[in-house]
């Protein structure tokens, strides 16, 4: 390794993560019941629908306290009824760490909650970048019809606290209303 000059090994292209050590994961719409309102109009999509993906590079083990994790997560465009395709959403396990977000391709919006369940959203666009501090839950909606791709950075100890989202949801939801997104 001395004075050796090592290529990359990684790249980040456009919104394209590609080198060594990239996991991949992906959302369908089986992994994602009870997270809809219109339950009626989730039973009629074909479930292998795939509303999400994620390439992650993680470099440490979770929970290794110091340490960062970049993903990039690739919105498809879609509705279940008048509720846009969107992250599942969460806190973080460490509730206090915070991350960044940045808008890749596509448009969307990004919704937060504090843990008094206050709702706000921010517009999230090619170039936009979001400071996510901690205490906040954080998802995304895609309200563009193309892909939204969005590139995320958090640290390795945060860990993710689904539960608290699958049970209690975020206090709003956004909504297609005269084809105009509202956080309702
Ligand atoms: C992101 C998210 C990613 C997928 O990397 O994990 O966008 O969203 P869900 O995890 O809510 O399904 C992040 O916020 N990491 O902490
Ligand atoms: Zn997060």
């Amino acid at each position: 390794m001395k004075n050796k000059i090592l290529l990359p090994k990684l790249f980040f292209t456009k919104d394209v993560l590609t080198g060594q050590n990239i996991t991949k994961s992906s959302r369908k719409l089986k992994d994602l019941k009870g997270i809809f309102k219109d339950q009626e109009a989730f039973d009629t999509m074909d479930k292998e629908t795939l509303v999400y993906d994620v390439s992650s590079h993680l470099p440490v083990k979770e929970d290794t306290p110091g340490g960062l994790y970049f993903g990039v997560t690739y919105i498809h465009p879609g509705k279940i009824g008048n509720e846009y395709f969107m992250t599942k959403g969460h806190f973080h396990a460490q509730i206090d760490r915070a991350e960044y977000y940045w808008g890749i391709q596509g448009e969307g919006i990004l919704i937060l909650m504090d843990e008094d369940r206050n709702v706000w959203g921010e517009k999230m666009l090619p170039g936009s970048l979001h400071y996510i501090p901690g205490r906040i839950a954080h998802r995304v909606a895609n309200v563009s019809n193309q892909i939204l791709s969005f590139g995320a950075c958090w640290p390795s100890d945060a860990g993710h606290n689904y539960k608290e989202i699958a049970e209690n949801g975020f206090a709003k939801r956004l909504l297609e209303i005269n084809g105009i997104p509202n956080l309702i």
